[in-house]
């Protein structure tokens, strides 16, 4: 049995008894899909995932990738590129790829199920695989000639990036200096030196198709002046795919990384002896927008990937904790002589595991929420209907899924390795992996100061709190239909507190923007309190969908037996515990954030 452990039951469970998703299929543009193909297809990528997947997870993170300079690339290791050819050549990644480009249609919500069981088997995996969908973005913006790169990449299984990162441009991507020139064959080449580009250089595959931001010349500051090339690491005729001249993009170093070391993060060098050949994206300079329909696309990707990580955590936490005895059972305290006991009997190691179940469940839950709240947009797009309330309501779930995903499963998974005790920290076991690989999902794809601002002034103050009014509606109707009864009434209570809570932090961080025009320093005092607000939304949001949750399951307790009994058991146990343990904070954090002055900005900097 390999490391990982997944859960397809709480899968099944969020998409077909909590979220109705089999309500869309046979219908819009799922026409195709019922209900038996997608848990046939979901049962099948769990195979593949725990087994064939799974594989070189260890393998790979004990014997990386070594950069070779002589030819500027760093080869996987064979363990590794055999996952790698048994996950392509299973195919589901076709699922969620334009049908036209020999995709197949499938709702976004089962497309992130199956994501989770391969991000949670072998993260890096996803990446390098994720060529077929980059070509989605030519499909959308490029030009009908440039679609036949996206052909191209997804026929012959390229590779692909995202090209944003600088030495002196990360959060600020607008400082970016790369450059580009227009050639007189309509063409740009592009001079500068990118860092920390995931999948730059590698062996997997014969091309690699770059997504570069870049500045023409003459082109403002800041991001509104950047544009999206395309740009190959081979040439290649657009009509056959045949490869053509090595273009002058090069890996000039490798880092060497804390985890996720099988995924190659390489410096990138464009036009440094040879010009680097790229194409403009589409026919307009609009290259921050084009970009961000690939970086939305990869934040809910990384947020799924903590998550999944946190999961596969838990449950190897929890085999460990039913066969680990150590100690009496605490109610036996005074019996030198009494029988030892499986940890799980400790109060403690409940306690800790239950929180461990509840965020991932919870966070499965936000991860599959939004997903189906996507599946809405392609259900009324498909139609020819307006989209607009789904879109602003995924746009402000997007940082939540990325920012606090990434932060609550990199925190829990330190109480999954806590579980295992000393053991936990050896390399026997996969959660000390789990760690170092799961760190790097709150600082890349902007890091969770970033969600943060973006949840707050993008999300709900330039959205004018339309999102944000929505999904509060849908938590207060919830809250209204006194959906599980009494079983789970007082967690409803608070629940509703927590929402009232939150509403008033928000209401505050308004207040002190407003003050702005007063005094602009108020601005700092906004700036404390972003990511605070996208943590304790968070915890709110996940509260409700618990609970939710355990609505399902108290309505299916009185006829269950066996396995069911106990998994529909444990989701009311988890929401409850959620809603006692973690809920009542948030009334703590807005006190602290409407106690917050800037006592801390007029600190000296040497007082630090
Ligand atoms: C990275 C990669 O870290 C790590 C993993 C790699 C994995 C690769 C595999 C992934 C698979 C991908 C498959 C592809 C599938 C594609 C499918 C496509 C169909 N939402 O606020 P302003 C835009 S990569 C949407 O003034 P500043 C918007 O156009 C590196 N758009 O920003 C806006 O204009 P307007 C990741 C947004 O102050 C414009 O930007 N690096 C959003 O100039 C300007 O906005 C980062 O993530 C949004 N939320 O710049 C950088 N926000 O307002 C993090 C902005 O007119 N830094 N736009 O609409 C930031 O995000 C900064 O906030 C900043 C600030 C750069 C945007
Ligand atoms: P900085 O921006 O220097 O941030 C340093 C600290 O300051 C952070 O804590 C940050 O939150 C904080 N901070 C910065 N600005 C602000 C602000 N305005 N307000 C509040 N806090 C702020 N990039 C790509 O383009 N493509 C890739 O494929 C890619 N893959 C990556 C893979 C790995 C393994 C790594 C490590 C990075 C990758 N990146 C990639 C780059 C990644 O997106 C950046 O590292 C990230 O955006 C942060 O930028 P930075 O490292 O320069 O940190």
């Amino acid at each position: 049995m390999g490391h990982y452990k997944s859960h397809l039951r709480d899968l099944e469970f969020n998409l077909f008894e909590v979220l109705g998703r089999e309500k869309l299929y046979g219908t819009g543009p799922f026409a195709e899909m019922d209900v038996e193909t997608a848990r046939t297809i979901l049962g099948e990528v769990e195979r593949l995932a725990t087994n064939e997947l799974a594989e070189s997870f260890t393998d790979a993170d004990r014997n990386p990738p070594v950069f070779d300079p002589q030819t500027g690339t760093a080869s996987l290791p064979e363990t590794f590129k055999k996952t790698y050819h048994a996950y392509m050549d299973a195919e589901w990644w076709r699922l969620g790829i334009p049908e036209e480009l020999g995709g197949t249609a499938v709702p976004n919500s089962l497309k992130w199920a199956n994501a989770e069981m391969v991000l949670g088997a072998n993260p890096a995996l996803y990446m390098y695989a994720s060529g077929p969908a980059f070509a989605a973005i030519l499909t959308e913006e490029g030009t009908e000639e440039q679609i036949k790169i996206a052909q191209r990449m997804v026929d012959k299984r390229w590779g692909s990036t995202m090209v944003l990162t600088e030495p002196d441009a990360g959060s600020d991507v607008g400082a970016g200096r790369a450059r580009a020139t227009l050639q007189d064959d309509g063409t740009w080449h592009i001079e500068g030196v990118k860092r920390f580009i995931t999948s730059g250089e590698h062996d997997l595959a014969e091309n690699i198709i770059h997504f570069v931001l870049a500045r023409p010349e003459g082109h403002g500051p800041g991001t509104k002046g950047l544009s999206l090339f395309v740009v190959p690491k081979y040439d290649f005729d657009w009509d056959t795919g045949e490869l053509g001249e090595r273009n002058g993009v090069h890996a000039t170093n490798i880092e060497k990384k804390m985890g996720l070391k099988v995924s190659n993060t390489c410096e990138l060098t464009f036009g440094a002896n040879h010009p680097a050949k790229g194409w403009l994206l589409g026919e307009k300079h609009d290259g921050i927008r084009q970009m961000f329909k690939v970086i939305e696309y990869a934040r809910m990707m990384v947020g799924t990937k903590a998550i999944a990580t946190l999961s596969t955590g838990y449950l190897n936490a929890l085999a460990y904790a039913k066969e680990r005895v150590q100690g009496a059972d605490l109610a036996q305290f005074g019996d030198k002589n009494a029988p030892r006991v499986t940890i799980t009997h400790h109060p403690d190691v409940r306690r800790s595991l239950m929180a461990q179940k509840a965020y991932a469940e919870g966070m499965r839950a936000l991860v599959l929420y939004t997903a189906s709240v996507q599946d809405e947009i392609q259900v009324k797009e498909a139609a020819g209907e307006d989209a607009s309330a789904p879109r602003r309501l995924n746009d402000l779930l997007l940082p939540i899924v990325k920012g606090y995903g990434s932060e609550r499963s990199y925190e829990l998974l330190a109480q999954s390795l806590q579980t295992l005790g000393g053991s936990g920290y050896l390399q026997e076991y996969p959660i000390e992996q789990y760690i170092r690989d799961a760190k790097i999902d709150t600082l890349y794809e902007g890091t969770t100061a970033i969600q943060g601002q973006d949840f707050f002034f993008r999300k709900i103050v330039r959205d004018q709190g339309q999102a944000l009014t929505a999904l509060s509606d849908e938590i207060k109707a919830f809250l209204g239909d006194a959906a599980g009864g009494e079983e789970i009434a007082a967690e409803r209570g608070l629940l509703a507190q927590a929402a009232v809570d939150l509403e008033a932090m928000v209401g505050v961080m308004i207040n002190h923007l407003t003050a702005t025009e007063q005094d602009v320093t108020n601005i700092y005092r906004v700036g404390q309190n972003t990511t605070r607000l996208l943590m304790t939304s968070g915890d709110v949001v996940v509260g409700y969908l618990l609970l939710r949750q355990a609505a399902v399951a108290l309505e299916k307790l009185p006829t269950a037996s066996g396995r069911d009994k106990a998994f529909y058991t444990g989701k009311v146990a988890a929401a409850q515990f959620f809603a006692r343990n973690v809920l009542p904070l948030v009334s703590t954090q807005r006190a602290m954030a409407e106690a917050v002055d800037n006592s801390l900005m007029e600190l000296p900097e040497e007082a630090f």
